[in-house]
């Protein structure tokens, strides 16, 4: 579209789509999001992209007809568009990768874990049905919610390393909590970096930050939540918690988890 905002194709509920999100509101950068389906919004980015094979994944940015596929690259196209200060530091743009494939490894692993969780045990599924669903067509959505799951779990290949998947996220988990000893508030230097950004958003798949900064996808907070990790990492989430709080704007009210349905 040649005129009006930068399109952002995004799951509100996906930490990916946080990342790329916080990186382009840092920077004060106008944009429109459109909200991603799963399974039916692929077709849409399939004819954007025009790649009608191979994985396609949100966020995707159309900044006028050019298309950044991925959270670290929208990322990298704020801060050489944006206004706020610079996401990348000058000279650190290696540990800002190195932090964001940690990232990426620690919110693969959780996602896994919960993805797997969900599309192996039919209790876990039908704990994860939004509650407005009528009580006698539950049943019938158990093995719908399964098999969507299992799909999910297909086009990530996240039975390819099962087995490693809580080990992954431990080494995350510990690896920032090493960084930040002794009580520092940044990763990189003493100012917020997009490294800060992408190891908050791990903490998602941890204890969800508080619902008027994002919302919860299908589970509600008790499917993202891992009280056993949440117990031994609470220094992280009181980390992350004071960084939204300093740093993010929150966009809806304190109720609006209850309004998320699934996909
Ligand atoms: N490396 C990519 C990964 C993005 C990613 O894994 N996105 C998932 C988030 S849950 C997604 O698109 N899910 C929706 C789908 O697969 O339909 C990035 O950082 O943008």
């Amino acid at each position: 579209m040649p005129h009006g905002y930068p399109l952002l194709y995004a799951l509100p509920y996906s930490p990916w789509s946080e990342k790329a999100r916080w990186a382009l509101d840092h920077h004060r950068i106008a944009y429109e999001e459109i909200e991603h389906l799963l399974f039916v919004g692929d077709i849409r980015l399939r004819l954007l992209l025009k790649k009608p094979t191979g994985r396609v994944t949100v966020p995707l940015l159309d900044d006028h007809g050019v298309f950044f596929t991925d959270s670290l690259d929208i990322a990298r196209h704020a801060d050489e568009i944006g206004s706020g200060s610079r996401l990348f530091p000058a000279g650190r743009e290696a540990e800002v990768e190195a932090w964001n494939r940690k990232s990426e490894a620690t919110m693969s692993a959780l996602r896994a874990q919960m993805v797997l969780g969900l599309a192996d045990d039919p209790r876990a599924a039908r704990a994860a049905i939004p509650p407005a669903v009528p009580e006698a067509l539950r049943p019938l959505l158990v093995p719908i919610a399964q098999r969507v799951m299992g799909q999910f779990a297909a086009k990530y290949r996240m039975r390819d390393d099962a087995d490693k998947h809580a080990a992954t996220a431990e080494e995350g988990l510990e690896s920032l909590r090493a960084a930040l000893a002794g009580g520092k508030k940044h990763l990189i230097g003493d100012a917020l970096s997009y490294a800060d950004i992408t190891m908050a958003i791990v903490l998602q798949g941890v204890s969800p930050v508080d619902a008027r900064f994002m919302p919860t996808g299908p589970g509600g907070r008790e499917g993202w939540s891992r009280p056993e990790l949440a117990a031994r990492y609470p220094d992280l989430i009181a980390w992350r918690d004071e960084l939204y709080t300093k740093h993010r704007r929150p966009t809806r009210g304190p109720a609006a988890d209850a309004r998320i349905a699934v996909g």
